[in-house]
């Protein structure tokens, strides 16, 4: 099944790497694709995936969160992997 969720805390191509190699971590998940403009990922898994699990993935990528969603008000504690 497919599932869409907005992304709050990606600011460059490279956050987008980071969440989408994140998400694609989660057991379960097929396929990630994952856009900066609108910010949001579409992931295809077998089974239905919790928001707390994508949320956690979400933030131990780099502090990310699902907007909307618990925790969204955490921010964003660093720089990711290139440019910042
Ligand atoms: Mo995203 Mo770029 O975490 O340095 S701003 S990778």
């Amino acid at each position: 099944m497919k599932q869409q969720i907005e992304i709050t805390g990606m600011t460059c191509g490279g956050c987008v790497k980071n969440v989408k190699e994140a998400l694609k971590q989660i057991e379960g998940v097929q396929t990630v694709e994952v856009s900066l403009n609108p910010p949001q990922a579409v992931i295809e898994a077998n089974e239905s995936i919790s928001k707390t699990q994508l949320s956690q993935a979400l933030v131990k990528a780099g502090g990310y969160s699902i907007a909307g969603a618990e925790g969204d008000k955490n921010q964003k504690k660093s720089g990711g992997s290139c440019c910042s």
